[in-house]
C-alpha cells in the first residue's frame, strides 16, 4: 500500500539538515512531497532568505528521494494539501511540535527531531565571520604594502 509523505520549509541554502529530513521522509513513505515556501510566504513568515523560490523549489526537486515539488504560499493551504494529494504522513522538524496537530483529523502528524549544529542562520553568520575576516587581512596586507612602498621610496 503506498504511502505518500509531505512536508513543509523553506530550505534556503540547502544544507544536511534538510537533507536529513527529507531522507527520513523517504524511510516514511514511498511518495515524498516538498512544499517549498515562496518568497512572498517567506516575507509573512518574516523569514529572509538569499536564495530565490525557483532555486530552492529546483534544487530540492533534485534530491533523490523528493518526488513533487508544491510551492508553500500560505498557513491554510496544509488541509487542502493533504485532501489533494491523498497525503497520509505530515512530518516537519520538531521545532514546529504541536504547531500542525490540526492535521490529525486528516493524516498522520510527525515531528522529526532536528539535526544538530546546523542551520540556515548558522551558515550565514559564519559566512559574514568568514568575508569580515577576508576584510581585516585586506587591511592588514594593505597596511604591510604601504610600508613596503615607503622603504622603497
Ligand atoms: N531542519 C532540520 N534540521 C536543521 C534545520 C532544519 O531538521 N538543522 C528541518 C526543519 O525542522 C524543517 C525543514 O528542515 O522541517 C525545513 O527547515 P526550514 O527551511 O527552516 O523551514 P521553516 O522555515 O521552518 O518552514 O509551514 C511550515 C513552514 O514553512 C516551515
Amino acid at each position: 500500500m503506498s504511502k505518500t509523505v509531505i512536508t513543509y520549509g523553506t530550505f534556503d541554502m540547502f544544507h544536511i539538515g534538510h537533507l536529513k529530513l527529507l531522507r527520513r521522509l523517504s524511510e516514511m513513505g514511498d511518495k515524498v512531497i516538498v512544499a517549498v515556501s515562496t518568497d512572498e510566504f517567506n516575507e509573512l513568515k518574516g523569514k529572509k532568505t538569499l536564495i530565490p523560490y525557483d532555486q530552492r523549489a529546483a534544487i530540492v526537486g533534485a534530491i533523490d528521494c523528493v518526488d513533487m515539488v508544491i510551492p508553500e504560499g500560505s498557513w491554510e493551504q496544509k488541509l487542502s494539501d493533504v485532501k489533494e494529494h491523498g497525503v497520509d504522513i505530515f512530518a516537519i522538524g520538531e521545532d514546529w511540535k504541536g504547531k500542525f496537530d490540526f492535521l490529525e483529523d486528516l493524516c498522520e502528524v510527525v515531528y522529526l527531531p532536528r539535526t544538530r549544529n546546523i542551520s540556515t542562520t548558522d551558515l550565514k553568520r559564519s559566512l559574514k565571520r568568514f568575508l569580515s575576516i577576508s576584510q581585516e587581512d585586506l587591511r592588514k596586507a594593505f597596511e604591510v604594502l604601504e610600508l613596503l612602498k615607503r622603504d622603497l621610496e
